[in-house]
């Protein structure tokens, strides 16, 4: 690979990626699922992505009638590689009734401010594994449980007042997003939660009043793995062509987080790409990520 010299800031490789046959280099077939049976996979549930493109909007808002609720927890199973970012916000009121549950360094993080109690806490293990978890919020009395795999790992005592008695009895659920400026949180995050949710099931369905349709861009139907994982704002475009088992491109470095990808590293772990230099002009048919 010649990434020296002059083509040091700009090292032009030719990847070679074989994508067919199916197989990984241990001989195992890689699931493959053609689109029209996305939709119907028996076992596996509808998830929703949880960001919504480059901006910081919630991808769905429910509220509820606080008077009319009797079940008071919410649950769902959520899966994830990035570490930081709001699962869901609850309110109601921006100003001082509002609740956050988010993860940051990819572990579970409550906000919450209400006239009982403001405080931000972290607690359970790092969910950020790209595996599916399941986790429950429920409100107990005064007090704020936080379920992560059928575990208990937060008890938050004497944080809340009885629902049924809020000033404003309506509550706002927003998923992937806040309802104030990110600012406003009592110790700030980045919103956008790159993830996907499912099988989940918000307080009490009798008493809600509203719920608007997911508006998230993106899909949860492919496998994750830790390849696929774009963090907000990057994107990445390629432009392919010869045949169909392979897809030759040159590419001006890979981005991820703010960092580069090392390709010499990615290289030598797979047997599945191949490099030669790029030519002196690929004919701008190439797209590069950032
Ligand atoms: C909430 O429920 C109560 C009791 O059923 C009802 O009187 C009230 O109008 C409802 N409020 C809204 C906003 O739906
Ligand atoms: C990669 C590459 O060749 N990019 C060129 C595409 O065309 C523009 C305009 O002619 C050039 O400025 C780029 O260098």
């Amino acid at each position: 690979m010649e990434c020296g010299g002059p083509l040091a800031k700009s090292c032009w490789v030719l990847l070679l990626l074989l994508l067919l046959p199916p197989y990984n280099h241990q001989g195992q077939a890689l699931r493959q699922i053609p689109p029209t049976q996305l939709q119907e996979r028996d076992r596996d549930p509808p998830a929703v992505h949880l960001s919504n493109g480059p901006g910081q909007e919630p991808v769905s808002i429910m509220t509820f009638n606080l008077t009319k609720i009797t079940k008071t927890s919410s649950s769902f199973e959520f899966r994830t590689w990035d570490p930081e970012g709001v699962i869901f916000y609850g309110d109601t009121n921006p100003r001082d009734d509002w609740f956050v549950l988010g993860l940051r360094d990819g572990r579970p993080e409550i906000q919450l401010h209400n006239p009982w109690a403001q405080l931000t806490v972290g607690a359970g293990p790092r969910l950020d594994d790209g595996r599916w978890h399941q986790v429950e919020v429920k409100i107990l009395g005064d007090s704020v449980l936080l379920g992560v795999d059928e575990e208990e790992v937060l008890r938050l005592r004497q944080v809340s007042g009885p629902l049924a008695k809020k000033p404003q009895p309506i509550m706002r659920i927003a998923l992937g997003g806040l309802l104030f400026p990110a600012s406003h949180l009592r110790l700030p995050l980045v919103p956008a939660l790159d993830a996907c949710l499912r099988r989940d099931n918000w307080l009490d369905k009798q008493a809600q009043i509203s719920v608007s349709v997911p508006t998230s861009l993106r899909n949860c139907a492919i496998e994750s793995q830790p390849g696929i994982f774009f963090p907000p704002g990057t994107h990445a475009e390629f432009s392919l062509q010869g045949e169909a088992s392979s897809a030759s491109f040159c590419l001006d470095g890979l981005w991820a987080q703010d960092q580069r990808l090392d390709m010499d590293r990615a290289l030598s772990r797979s047997q599945d790409i191949w490099t030669h230099s790029c030519p002196q002009s690929p004919g701008n048919g190439t797209n590069t990520t950032h």
